[in-house]
């Protein structure tokens, strides 16, 4: 390899259709390509612990049909201005005393505006001052902002795709795809490492979730951090009701996140409140290494600490270090 242009041409760029033969393989072949390749890449008894904290919440102008925070749904969850610093830093202080490498910070904003950016930019240095890594999900970013993020102290910017391509109209109509692409490539262009990935379980179709993937891995370089989240589904969001998926489906869907981006960590996120341990220990085996650590992801819950310390425990698995 001489030089990155040749590095980026030589990775291999993923057809929706090799995806779904992913998907179609018997599953024991599948778990299995996953796992070897997972060894190639990682210790596969270490998974990377994140933290998140809702800084600013509900009420926010985006119809994102899945969002118990979109003011256009009647969803129970109470709308709070943006958290004053040291309550944001009292935070991260008490989830590194549990163990999380890295805090994510969200804010419920179709994207910050500069008077919003600049309380959250201390925060971030703060939180960055702790020795933790610091991740940040504030909507879309305008020309300039992830400059400002990065300078800040920000190691990941996390904006998902969602799903696919075809499926994304019936799930979101206040910002399109190539929205979400342009700010992608913003944080990739300030230097800020890349966190995107989707939602499982909104009733797209097997393809669909290939097409997903094949964003994903075909971005040049793949996104340093893929979370799959499992839909929630919270009453009052249009997304309520949907059809509950195979639970091995999701579990395949882990293992060709794996396969097809074998350099990323793939974070098994939203969702884990209602999978049992088995289902949480066969992801694993597929090839998640990541997981969000404390009670409550944004505005609904999470595994609490205990019982994730005692599956860590059962399965052999240990936090990864920050590197
Ligand atoms: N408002 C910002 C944005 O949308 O970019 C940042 C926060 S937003 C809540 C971050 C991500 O959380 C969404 O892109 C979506 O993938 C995920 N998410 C939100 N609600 C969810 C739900 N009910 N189930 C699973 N994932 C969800
Ligand atoms: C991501 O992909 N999942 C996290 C994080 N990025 C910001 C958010 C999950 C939110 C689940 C619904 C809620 O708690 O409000
Ligand atoms: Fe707003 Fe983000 Fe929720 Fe969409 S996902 S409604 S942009 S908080």
């Amino acid at each position: 390899m001489h030089n990155l242009a040749e590095a980026v041409s030589a990775r291999k760029k993923w057809k929706v259709a090799e995806i779904v033969a992913l998907f179609e393989l018997p599953f024991a072949d599948l778990i299995h390509r996953a796992q070897t390749l997972h060894r190639a890449h990682f210790d596969p008894n270490t998974v990377q612990i994140s933290t998140l904290l809702s800084i600013k919440t509900g009420g926010c102008p985006e119809d994102c049909g899945y969002c118990p925070q979109s003011a256009r749904y009647h969803t129970g969850v109470e709308n709070s201005a943006l958290m004053a610093l040291e309550d944001v830093v009292a935070a991260a202080k008490a989830a590194k005393a549990q163990g999380a490498t890295r805090f994510c910070m969200g804010a419920a904003w179709r994207g910050p505006k500069q008077r919003d950016l600049e309380p959250v930019l201390k925060m971030i240095a703060e939180v960055k001052a702790l020795g933790m890594e610091t991740c940040a999900t504030l909507g879309m970013l305008k020309e300039g902002q992830a400059e400002q993020l990065k300078e800040a102290g920000l190691d990941y910017y996390n904006h998902n795709l969602d799903t696919a391509p075809d499926f994304y109209g019936e799930i979101i109509s206040t910002r399109t795809y190539q929205d979400r692409l342009d700010t992608l490539e913003r944080v990739r262009q300030a230097g800020l490492r890349v966190c995107c990935g989707g939602i499982i379980g909104m009733g797209e179709s097997r393809m669909q979730r290939a097409a997903l993937l094949a964003q994903l891995a075909n971005m040049e370089p793949p996104p340093e951090s893929v979370p799959i989240n499992l839909l929630t589904q919270v009453e009052g969001t249009p997304l309520c009701g949907t059809p509950e998926l195979d639970e091995i489906e999701f579990v395949r869907t882990i293992a060709c996140a794996r396969i097809t981006m074998p350099e990323s960590h793939v974070r098994l996120s939203a969702g884990r409140n209602q999978m049992s341990e088995a289902m949480q220990a066969l992801c694993f085996l597929a090839g998640a290494n990541s997981i969000f650590y404390g009670e409550k992801l944004l505005t609904t819950g999470n595994p609490d600490t205990d019982s994730d310390r005692k599956l860590f425990d059962k399965l052999g698995i240990r936090p990864e270090p920050v590197t």
